[in-house]
């Protein structure tokens, strides 16, 4: 069994402070760090939601729409939200504390125009792949069921929790880290995700479990 460590969107404005602030979202950076530092990982991976100025997922760029309203795209419904990690501004890197170096993959999604991207592995529409699957399934020498994803990072009910399902759907073994993530929580957002994971056949696990799964 391969074990890939996925860190996602630990960036500036999903911190407080931030322009899509998640709750408590710079505690779980210290537990995080210490998981990368664990040795027996095949790869770590970073995501970067990475947004260019205008992008369609913003609620500024359709007339009369507020942030967490929906908008209907091509490919469905959209979440509209604050103006947040656009490309070049200091929201967009990654928390100055998150030990960053220790990743030897970094994808970037959200950053075509028309097509807002939640996972790590698959873009809204369904369809385009960030390539991450992949890289991964190679990893496990073309069998992605030898492959295990340890997902902690920002936010449980969006783009954390959906890499998780993805990462399942995908044929990879999955691990929530739940004390390593945080969540936005729109209408209950976070338990239903926490549902949805469960029932993908998400392993859930505290990351006081982890050094002991992968050693
Ligand atoms: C996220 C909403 C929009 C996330 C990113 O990282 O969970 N949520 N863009
Ligand atoms: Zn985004």
């Amino acid at each position: 069994m391969k074990n890939v460590l996925l860190i996602v969107d630990i960036q500036n404005d999903f911190l407080p402070g931030g322009a899509l602030a998640v709750a408590d979202g710079d505690a779980i950076i210290p537990g995080v760090n210490a998981l990368t530092e664990l040795e027996g990982w095949d790869s770590i991976v970073l995501t970067q939601d990475f947004h260019p100025a205008g992008h369609s997922s913003f609620a500024s760029a359709h007339d009369g729409k507020a942030v967490y309203d929906t908008v209907e795209m091509p490919y469905g419904t959209q979440s509209l939200w604050p103006d947040h990690c656009v490309i070049g501004t200091p929201g967009a890197e990654f928390a100055s504390t998150l030990n960053s170096d220790a990743a030897n993959v970094v994808i970037r999604k959200g950053f075509r125009m028309h097509i807002d991207s939640y996972s790590a592995f698959m873009e809204n529409d369904g369809e385009t792949s960030t390539g991450l699957a992949g890289t991964l399934t190679d990893l496990g020498g073309g069998d992605p069921s030898k492959v295990r994803v340890f997902v902690v990072g920002l936010a449980t009910d969006f783009c954390a929790g959906y890499s998780a399902v993805d990462a399942r759907n995908a044929g990879f073994e999955v691990v929530a880290v739940r004390d390593l993530m945080r969540g936005i929580d729109i209408d209950g957002s976070i338990d239903a995700m926490w549902e949805q994971l469960r029932d993908a056949g998400v392993e859930i696990v505290a990351s006081s479990d982890v050094a002991g799964m992968i050693g």
